[in-house]
This record gives structure tokens, sequence and C-alpha cells, in this order.
């Protein structure tokens, strides 16, 4: 196998100096700076797998990450080594451990898989039957809908591990696109979120998800380790020719996650600005003329590194549809390049783009790339809609999709609500219906006719799964990650939590307060509470951060309120502030726009009423 830091890698000899410094005071290791000598731990492993094939030892010995899988597949290792676990990112595998009540790492080893799902979370009856299927056969009974349109599966045996990456690769083709979880996870381009109301808008019938599409395709992992790890035949032959060349990503791939989004002028549930790389149509006279271009976005912060901090996408003009597949290319270069590599808390582009300095990056993209940045002030953005309920679909029949909340993703069966039967029996039942998952961790139903609709209102009733005005408005935007049992970075529950959170605000009479809620089980804020009109997350054992006012459009960040609370004051707090923003809030503004012109004194009056 050839070594794989090949000619074909492309490697711009950048004299790029940092421009301003942005909190990280000392010189960042990169690529472009130097050799491997330095850079963490993750780039050594990933430098010496030579395509993610070797899973290097610290003595200098390789094994393939291949005989790993082989031992669980025959059940004779419980788990992954920890270098493998770095690989096995890279194809949407988590190595866990399920965690005891005080959250100790004592359980059995269970794996993450999580399934890619680009260009507007759309699926085919078919695909989902598949992934319902394997909820039972190898994972616990439930599929859980991500916040970037994605589908994991939790609690999967490693003796099933194999068996459900062939399973979801195998059979269910459908308009060119393959249920992958083929860089899934890793530091590779991540889903490719776009607006799941992209083509269906009634008003404004869009196509983005083409080049989503096409950004999903070419900043895909080229090796084909993952076809020889999971998908060579009973016999062994391979089912793809070998390859270990990655000519975007190199040797080493990205310094980490690298994500990209776009969303619709009338929808903005991806939270573009929390995307590394975003774009918008600008539509003038029902037409699209360009893209609003956005750079260097995310939500992540570290505990005890006050450097890392969540930080929004900054605007760098506009650009033409034809160059955006080149623009992200351009981008995702620059950080392969510039990216720090050995603090990875400090690897973001999010980081290097204001290390570097815009203009710099800008002046760069536009003359070594070619790619022309229009400058022009970025329109409006729209808000984070829920989508649920009916909406008559764009185009000539008369179809409709109608938004299904699925409470923080988790598409299971409750004793309670039957989702997933639910969801399985009006997927079986309409004929050439179409599934997405949202960015809100909701699903819609497309394609339904009109004579249709009453079926599916009556499957969902029989389920008991609240439908549209059945839902609460302090529901209909709330999202939690998973954080504690499956999460090993939890600090407290989130998933498990915010249900019962929401339902004492209801029993508060509270439900009917339009707001939006996310919560999160530590600082990484994978259900982005950040950009939340009040978001939660957790710090610690029975400790909790309280942020508020975000915007509702996702421009702007809420602001800490309460740095440190129990659970018990954290409760309280929720009742007082979204019992003021019903009868505080004299001139009707949008929740965080009251949270945020609200002083944190007067909010803090407020949190510690309880009515
Ligand atoms: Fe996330 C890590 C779950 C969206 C920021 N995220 C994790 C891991 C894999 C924990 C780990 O590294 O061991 C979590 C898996 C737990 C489990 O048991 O399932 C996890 N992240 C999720 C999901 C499932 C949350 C959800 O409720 O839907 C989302 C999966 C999306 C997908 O399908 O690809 C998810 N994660 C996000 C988002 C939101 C987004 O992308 O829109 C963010 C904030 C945006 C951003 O990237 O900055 C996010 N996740 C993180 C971070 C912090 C990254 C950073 O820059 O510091 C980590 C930790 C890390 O990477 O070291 C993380
Ligand atoms: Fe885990 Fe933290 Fe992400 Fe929640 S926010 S899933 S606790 S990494």
């Amino acid at each position: 196998m050839k070594d794989q830091l090949s000619s074909r890698t492309v490697r711009p000899s950048i004299g790029i100096m940092s421009a301003h410094k942005h909190a990280h005071s000392t010189e960042p290791t990169t690529l472009a700076g130097g050799a491997l000598q330095g850079m963490s731990n993750v780039e050594h492993i990933k430098h010496a797998s030579k395509g993610l094939f070797y899973v290097g030892t610290s003595d200098g010995a390789r094994h393939t990450l291949h005989s790993e899988i082989e031992a669980l597949s025959a059940r004779e290792a419980e788990t992954i080594t920890d270098h493998a676990k770095e690989l096995a990112k890279h194809f949407g595998i988590y190595k866990q451990r399920i965690r005891n009540e005080s959250g100790k790492k004592t359980g059995d080893f269970i794996f993450m898989v999580r399934v890619k799902n680009p260009a507007g979370g759309e699926l085919t009856a078919e695909q989902w039957l598949a992934l319902d299927e394997a909820a039972d056969r190898y994972g616990d009974g439930s599929l859980r809908l991500t916040a970037r349109q994605g589908i994991q599966f939790h609690y999967v045996r490693g003796e099933n591990l194999r068996a459900l990456v062939r399973h979801l690769n195998g059979k269910y083709r459908d308009r060119g696109y393959q249920l992958t979880t083929l860089g899934a996870c890793g530091d590779v381009n991540r889903n490719t979120v776009a607006s799941p109301i992209d083509d269906l808008d009634a008003e404004l019938p869009l196509d983005s998800r083409a080049l989503a599409h096409e950004v999903a395709r070419e900043l895909a992992p080229k090796t084909s380790a993952y076809y020889q790890v999971f998908l060579s035949d009973e016999n062994g032959a391979n089912v793809a020719p070998v390859n270990a060349e990655e000519p975007l990503y190199g040797a080493q791939y990205l310094p980490r996650k690298f994500k990209v989004g776009f969303a619709h002028p009338h929808d903005n549930s991806i939270d573009l600005l929390t995307n590394d790389v975003g774009f918008i149509p600008i539509v003038r006279g029902g037409r699209v003329i360009a893209y609003d271009f956005y750079s260097g976005g995310g939500l992540g912060m570290t505990h005890n590194q006050p450097d890392t901090e969540p930080l929004l996408a900054l605007a760098l003009g506009r650009v033409h549809r034809g160059q955006i597949l080149d623009a992200v290319r351009a981008t995702a270069i620059l950080q392969r390049e510039h990216g720090e590599r050995k603090n990875r808390r400090a690897a973001r582009w999010k980081y290097t783009i204001r290390r570097l300095g815009v203009d710099h990056i800008k002046a760069y993209l536009r003359k070594d790339f070619a790619i022309e940045i229009e400058d022009a002030a970025p329109s409006p953005l729209p808000p984070v809609r829920d989508l649920l309920g009916w909406y008559r679909e764009a185009g000539d029949g008369d179809r409709w999709y109608a938004g299904v909340m699925i409470p923080c993703g988790r598409v299971r069966d409750f004793e309670t609500s039957r989702y997933r039967s639910a969801v399985r029996r009006t997927v079986e039942s309409v004929q050439d219906i179409g599934i997405r998952v949202t960015p809100n961790q909701h699903l819609i139903l497309t394609h339904i006719p009109a004579s249709q609709r009453e079926f599916v209102e009556r499957t969902f009733a029989e389920h008991r799964v609240a439908f549209d005005s059945g839902v609460a408005p302090i529901r209909r935007l709330a999202m939690a990650c998973p954080a504690k049992p499956t999460c090993g970075l939890a600090m407290t529950h989130a998933e498990q939590a915010l249900p019962e959170y929401l339902a004492e605000l209801e029993r508060a009479e509270l439900g009917d307060v339009d707001v939006m809620v996310r919560m999160a089980g530590c600082p990484n804020g994978c259900s982005r509470p950040t950009t939340a009109e009040i978001g939660i997350v957790g710090y610690g054992k029975n400790d909790y951060v309280l942020m508020v006012g975000g915007a509702r459009n996702g421009s702007r960040l809420a602001r800490v309120l309460f740095p440190r609370l129990g659970e018990h004051h954290l409760r309280q707090a929720l009742k007082g502030l979204v019992t003021a923003i019903r009868d505080h809030n004299p001139h009707h503004l949008p929740a965080g726009d009251f949270l945020a012109s609200t002083s944190d004194e007067k909010l803090k009056s407020y949190a510690a009423m309880t009515h």
C-alpha cells in the first residue's frame, strides 16, 4: 500500500501569517508549520493508520483495524483498543461504556453507531424500515434522531457491530444514496445539513439539497478501509479496490470535525451560524441570485480552558452557486494546513479563521482559490422553525407533508406513546411516502395525498402520539442531547431530564408559552443550548449553567444568567423565567428578545419567584 501523503494531495504553500491573535497566545502547531513531532496523540494515530487501515501501537508495532473488528465479531474481544477507537470514529462508531447511577463507567462495553443522512435528512420508506428493523436486531430498540439530521443506534454490542454496518450499507440504495456510517464522526466533514423543507416549501421550492449532496460526496473520506474492514464478503474478498489515498484530507485528515450547512430563506432550523461553513440563498424576484457565505461557527467549549468558547459564524460575503463547492473545499484545505494539531480543544476552524484573520482568509480564498466573494451585507436570517403539523407541498399534486414531534429525537415505543410503531405503520401504509429528519430532532413525513391525511392523524392518535396542535408550544422547539448514560463526556442527564422539566412547566400552566428551551449534558453543546432562548448546560454533578437570550433566528448567542445552579433551583428558575416571558413582557417580544433585553438583575428576581 502506498504511503498516503501522496503528490495528489493539494498542498498550497501558504504564507498566511497570524493577523490578529485570538485568545490562543502560543504559536499553533500546524501541518503547514512543521513535522508530526509535537502534534497530539490523535494526529500520530491518524498518520500511522495509512488511510484508516492500521492501528499503530505505542511500541511502534501495528496491526490492522480489521483484525480488531474480526475479534469483536467472534466475541474474542470485549471492545476495541483506545488507538482503534480514534480511527473507528471516522466510520461513525464510538466506543462507549455503560455508566452507573453515580456516572462511573463500570458497565458493559457498548458502541454508538451514527448514520449520516446528508442534504435535508431525507430517507425513503425502505431505508426507514431498514433502520427500524436494525433497532431491534442490533440496538436497544430505539432510533435516535440527531440535531444534524442523522440517526444513531445506542447500546450496540461488539459482536453486532459489523453486522449492523453491513445491514445499513448492504441493501438499501435509492436515488444514488446509500445509508452509510462512513464519515459520520471523526476529523472529517460531518453530516452536511440542509433545511428539510428546501424543495418542499410551497412558496419557495429550491434546490440547495443538490449542493449539499455535492459537498457530502466531495468531502467524504476516499480511503477504502471502511469497505475492507466492514464490508468484505463472507470469504474475505474485497468489495472495493484497496485505496489509501485521501486527495483532499491527506494522511492526517483535518485537525478536527468540520461542519457544513444550507439554510432556506424561510427556515433556519439547521442553525446556520453554528456551522464551520454555511450558506443561505439570496432570493430576488423568486430567483436565487447568490448565496450568503458564512464561516467559522461552532459551539463547543471546554471546562477550565478559558480560551475555548462558542462562536457564531462570520459573514464573508456572497458567492455564486457554481463556486459553493470550491469555497467549501478551499476552506477545508486552509483548515487542514493551518488548524491547530497539538491541542484538540483549540483546533476547530472557528479558531483558525480568527487567528489568521477574516480579511486574510477572504483575500486568500479570492486570490489562490479564485473564489469570487462579493462584499455585501447578509440578508436577515429566517427563524428556526419547528415545522410541526400539516403543510401543502410544492408542486402540482395535492400532496402534503406533516411534521411530527419526537421528544428529544428518541423514536421508541414508550408505555405512554408508541412513536416507533406509529411511524412504522404510517410508513408501511402510505404509498410513496418519504421521511425527513429535522435539525430539531423531529420527523417530517412527506408526499402524503390529501385523501390519506385522516389516516395519518388516526394512526398517531391510536398510538397516543401528540400531533400538531396537540403539542404544547413549550415542547415544539425543545431539544436535548443523549448525555448520560451513554455519552462518555456527560456531566448530567439531558434527554432523560428535559421532558420532566417541561412537564413540570405544563403542570404550572406554562405549556402555552412559546419559548425555545434546549439542554445539554456538558459544555460541548450538542443540542445547541448556546443559541437557544433558554439554554441549560450540565456542568457537574447536580450543577447546571442557565443561559438566556439567544435569538429565534440563531443570530445571537445566549448569555449566562446563572453560572452554577443545583437542580432544585434550576427548576425554580425555569418556572420564574417562563412566567416572566408570559406576564412581564408588555410588548409581547419573542421570548429570546425579551430575555436578551431584560437586565440580569430583573431576570434573577423573576427566576426566584415561584408560582
Ligand atoms: Fe456532539 C461529541 C452527540 C451534534 C458539539 N456529540 C459528541 C459525542 C460523540 C460524545 C463523544 O465525543 O464521546 C456525543 C455522542 C453521545 C451519545 O451517546 O450519543 C455527541 N452531537 C451529538 C448528537 C447526537 C446530539 C443530539 O442530541 O442530537 C448530535 C449528532 C449530530 C450528527 O448527526 O452528526 C451532535 N455536537 C453536535 C452539535 C450541534 C450541531 O452540529 O449542529 C455540536 C455543536 C456545534 C459544534 O460542532 O460546535 C456538537 N459534540 C460536540 C463537541 C464539541 C466540539 C468542540 O468544538 O469542542 C463534542 C466533543 C468533541 O468533539 O470533542 C461532541
Ligand atoms: Fe455528550 Fe456533552 Fe454532547 Fe451532551 S453535549 S451529547 S453530554 S458531549
